[in-house]
């Protein structure tokens, strides 16, 4: 099955996006695939309610597993299933925390895996910054060496962000597709749905 990895520094809206483009795609009940770094592999069924509940926070390396669900694309008259997976937040440098480096490495592996990458990073990041974090640079560099690559400019809710959008359009290299979405309002969906679509 074609996989989908969602990947980008902690807390930019990775988990956000993983449920709310679900639910874009007409899931209303998520069946999440949970894989720890210790191989354990458990499944759980909520609503997507509990999920975000349970499953999204405001603080750093919330997600610390794999977290993978089965997405129908409709495409032409039929429906192709795509893997979409969830992954723990990158980061510049070596955490100290020896549980985050595991599950850090465990998204890493995914990298070669996966055919589709949806990058994603969080706009209000360069309000103070003139540039993007390493590891985005990073991303971006391996993104340019594969097919199906996007990067999602996340949090474009945000008012104050408008003005940092037209910051990183003149950071970004133009050879780079990308698409500024609110995971939090599902803006943008349709373009990523089209980009996924277009992957398979
Ligand atoms: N305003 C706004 N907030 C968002 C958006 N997407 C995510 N957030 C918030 O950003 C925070 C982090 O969201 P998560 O989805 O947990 O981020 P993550 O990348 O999965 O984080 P880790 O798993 O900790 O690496 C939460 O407080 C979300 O509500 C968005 O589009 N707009
Ligand atoms: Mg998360």
């Amino acid at each position: 099955m074609i996989k989908a990895l969602i990947l980008g520094n902690t807390n930019v809206g990775k988990t956000t996006f993983f449920l709310n483009f679900a639910e874009f795609l007409g899931v209303n009940k998520v069946l999440i695939k949970v894989e720890y770094p210790s191989g354990k592999i458990l499944t759980k069924e909520m609503s997507l309610n509990i999920a975000r509940k349970s499953l999204v926070s405001n603080e750093a390396h919330k997600t610390l597993r794999l977290q993978k669900l089965t997405l129908k694309i409709p495409i032409f008259k039929g429906k192709k299933e795509v893997k979409l997976i969830d992954t723990t937040g990158l980061i510049d440098g070596i955490h100290p925390n020896k549980e985050i480096r595991n599950a850090i490495a465990q998204t890493l592996e995914y990298l070669n895996e996966s055919h589709i990458i949806l990058h994603i990073i969080d706009i209000t990041t360069l309000h103070n910054s003139k540039t993007l974090s390493l590891i985005d640079r990073q991303l971006i560099d391996f993104g340019k060496t594969i097919n199906n690559y996007a990067l999602l400019i996340n949090k474009i809710d945000l008012e104050k962000n408008k003005d940092t959008l037209t910051k990183f359009k003149n950071i970004i290299d133009k050879d780079v597709y990308w698409i500024p979405i609110s995971a939090l309002y599902k803006q943008g969906f349709y373009e990523v749905k089209k980009f996924v679509v277009n992957s398979l």
